[in-house]
């Protein structure tokens, strides 16, 4: 079982003979506003990970002395039943989750009195606020459990992996599927319709993210999630999104003409961001900083944007003025996993000290084997950060005003691939058409 490798691997992180108890409160329904109107449950991802556990009003416990894992269901009343389906019962529930020890929620007291914990590491603030609200007497740390379960969670097992790769295999279809489909005088929602289709399709039923239909200029909006509008001919249609397996990210995105048909500034910038992500993937291994990355494909876009006359100057003054950004305001790429975003990425302080009573000494922002992360490039015109820009003549001068404002209407492009990093190199989970002529060909059918 999955989640008892997470346990071990949290659990080695402390020192053996160490005192104290993990606490960790699994996530409750959620309603709209004050209503009794439900939203699909969904795990909090730690729990999830450390408990394997995907239903509401669970707690656990980890005993860090023995090991052990207690584990805590809430009891329901026939009412449960009449609502939500048959009462599991607690040998279900052992079978299903392997608990040292299962009790009821309402032990959890009881059990903490028993264990006399020297203190008690929680997630945050508020679960220990929780914790402290049962015994004022017991003492709650909030500095350790959060960094630690980041640590683990950073480096995917075999299990996670294989989870990431069907959550992957499965976006692949459903973009793939939209690609062959896409026809101007089509509702963004009609292509997020036929996108959500193939992922039930396969079995995915949640989405990872609010995902990112965009045709035209919405393509240049970062999250624009309201996916009402008409595709028109001659538009970009930028697609973002992905589903979870078992609680996994997929996390795509392709940009493409709605005719099939790459216009000729449509290809050239599509060719900056295309080799953009192509040379930084290769560059992708154990030991790179994201951020060499990130400055790495900034690079090849302002040289891409000088070869097609719409900034100007050199490429050493640009990179200092950061006029990159203009056109590329956001980071190459993030960690994937059970969160879209996932931990670890950008740790708070990096020179983080050792602490006494733990083994590691800060998550690293360097890439290490079993990383899984997203890398996307893209360049957007932006009307609210080129307008400016242009008016100001520290970043103007690096601008050819003309060929920017003819295309405040050209929308964005972002490419995106999620990546396993491997000891020598990476290996690719995304497998959707991206070069100009593989799109091409498969839009002509
Ligand atoms: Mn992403």
């Amino acid at each position: 079982m999955s989640s008892q490798l997470h346990r071990e691997k949290l659990l080695s992180l402390f020192e053996e003979n160490q005192e104290g108890v993990i606490y960790l409160k699994g996530a409750e329904n959620m309603y709209r506003y004050g209503t009794d109107y439900e939203f699909p449950f969904r795990q909090e991802s730690n729990f999830w990970y450390i408990t394997g556990v995907n239903e509401p009003e669970y707690h656990a416990l980890l005993d860090i002395g023995s090991g052990e894992f207690h584990l805590f269901h809430p009891k329901r009343d026939a009412q449960f039943a009449v609502w939500h389906g048959r009462i599991k019962s607690a040998a279900e529930i052992r079978e299903e989750y392997s608990p040292d020890h299962l009790h009821e929620t309402n032990d959890l007291l009881r059990v903490l009195n028993q264990l006399k914990p020297d203190v008690i590491y929680c997630l945050d603030e508020e679960q220990a606020e929780f914790i402290e609200d049962l015994n004022r007497d017991f003492s709650v740390e909030t500095e350790t459990l959060q960094d630690a379960i980041t640590y683990c969670r950073c480096i995917k097992t075999d299990h996670e992996l294989q989870l990431m790769s069907e959550a992957a295999r499965v976006n692949n279809i459903a973009h793939l599927e939209v690609m062959k489909a896409i026809k101007p005088g089509m509702f963004e929602y009609e292509a997020k319709a036929l996108f959500d289709f193939h992922q039930a399709k396969h079995g995915l039923l949640q989405p990872a993210y609010n995902g990112i239909h965009a045709g035209g200029t919405n393509s240049a909006i970062l999250h624009y999630v309201e996916n009402n509008k008409r595709i028109n001919d001659g538009d970009l249609y930028l697609i973002d999104a992905g589903y979870e397996k078992d609680g996994y990210a997929s996390d795509v995105t392709r940009t493409y003409p709605a005719n099939g048909r790459f216009s000729g500034d449509q290809a050239a910038i599509y060719q900056v961001v295309l080799d953009a992500l192509n040379k930084s993937i290769e560059l992708v291994k154990p030991g790179v900083k994201m951020e060499e990355l990130h400055l790495g494909a900034c690079r090849i876009i302002l040289s891409g944007l000088k070869e097609h006359g719409i900034v100007k100057g050199s490429i050493e003054e640009m990179m200092e003025h950061s006029i990159f950004a203009l056109f590329f305001p956001h980071g190459l790429g993030h960690f994937l996993g059970l969160d879209t975003h996932d931990v670890g990425g950008y740790p708070k302080g990096v020179e983080r000290i050792d602490r006494p009573g733990i083994k590691f000494l800060r998550v690293r922002r360097e890439l290490m084997p079993g990383m899984v992360i997203t890398i996307e490039p893209g360049v957007y015109f932006i009307p609210a950060l080129l307008g400016p820009a242009l008016e100001n003549s520290e970043q103007a001068r690096y601008l050819n005003e003309e060929r920017v404002r003819a295309l405040f209407g050209f929308g964005g492009i972002r490419i995106e691939d999620n990546l396993i990093v491997t000891e020598t190199g990476s290996e690719n989970m995304t497998d959707v058409p991206k070069e100009i002529k593989e799109i091409e060909a498969v839009m002509k059918g």
